[in-house]
């Protein structure tokens, strides 16, 4: 039931995405940063899902990019991104996915992404493998990050820091290392799974964004934590998601 209740509220926000994917004088305010919008079609996109949810979980958690969080006692929150990728959907660039994980009692168990423009859904339960579109996938077994192809992102509100963003990418690129910025955090941890990528990483990434494709990646075999090394948590911004193969070399790298 739970799992036909994720794949029915995923596909509702998709549906709500692709109606509105490249209307003309779409609705855009912005959020914080230079460039962090919001528009009309995450907005209806989350609504849509809060009613598939509502309508067979009245009392789960919910957590959502775009209403926060609706805090109700139950061991389980949905944890939802009405548009993973929402730069990309403005500008009608068809790299963006619905994302929506599933957490029981702090655990994250459930996870599906689907991009309806190229028409892939991603799903994995815990302890039961992951799958695109219904076929199982499962992370490469490159050895060599030098022969990787890896993808990373950048926050909305650049972090001047010790080892930040810049300083991080310009070590993978000063190596020759093949590197791509997606725009859309789910999306690349679902390529890591599905193996179209070695693997990604990024420094500030927030629990919608994560949370349905660390467990895609898990179950695919691969490695997901956070700068430290630590497993990692939906609840702090650093992200590195591998083949497992490439975690600790992806780790040296970024710290070097
Ligand atoms: C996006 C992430 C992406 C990151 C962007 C943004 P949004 O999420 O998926 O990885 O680099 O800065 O946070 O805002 O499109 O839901």
């Amino acid at each position: 039931m739970l799992k036909n209740v994720l794949l029915e509220a995923v596909e509702a926000g998709a549906k709500v995405i692709q109606y509105y994917f490249n209307t003309k004088n779409l609705q855009i305010s912005n959020k914080e940063g230079a460039y962090n919008p919001v528009t009309e079609a995450d907005t209806a996109s989350e609504k849509a899902i809060f009613e598939v949810i509502r309508k067979h979980y009245p009392t789960h958690f919910i957590l959502s990019e775009e209403s926060g969080e609706m805090h109700q006692e139950s061991e389980y929150k949905w944890i939802i991104d009405p548009i993973d990728g929402t730069v990309n959907f403005a500008q009608g660039i068809p790299v963006c996915c619905v994302s929506i994980a599933v957490e029981k009692n702090g655990e994250i168990i459930m996870g599906a992404v689907f991009n309806p423009f190229m028409n892939e859904l991603y799903f994995a339960e815990k302890g039961k493998g992951a799958t695109l579109n219904g076929e199982s996938i499962k992370v490469t077994q490159k050895a060599d990050l030098n022969k990787a192809c890896i993808a990373t992102g950048f926050p909305y509100n650049y972090v001047e820091s010790e080892n930040d963003p810049l300083t991080s990418i310009g070590k993978f690129i000063k190596s020759g290392i093949s590197v791509r910025r997606l725009g859309s955090a789910a999306l690349d941890l679902c390529w890591v799974a599905a193996g179209r990528l070695d693997a990604y990483y990024e420094h500030k990434i927030h629990s919608w964004d994560g949370a349905a494709g660390y467990i895609i990646v898990k179950e695919a075999g691969g490695k997901v934590t956070d700068f430290a090394n630590n497993e990692y948590s939906v609840y702090q911004p650093s992200i590195v998601a591998s083949n497992t193969i490439l975690h600790d070399a992806m780790l040296t790298k970024i710290h070097q």
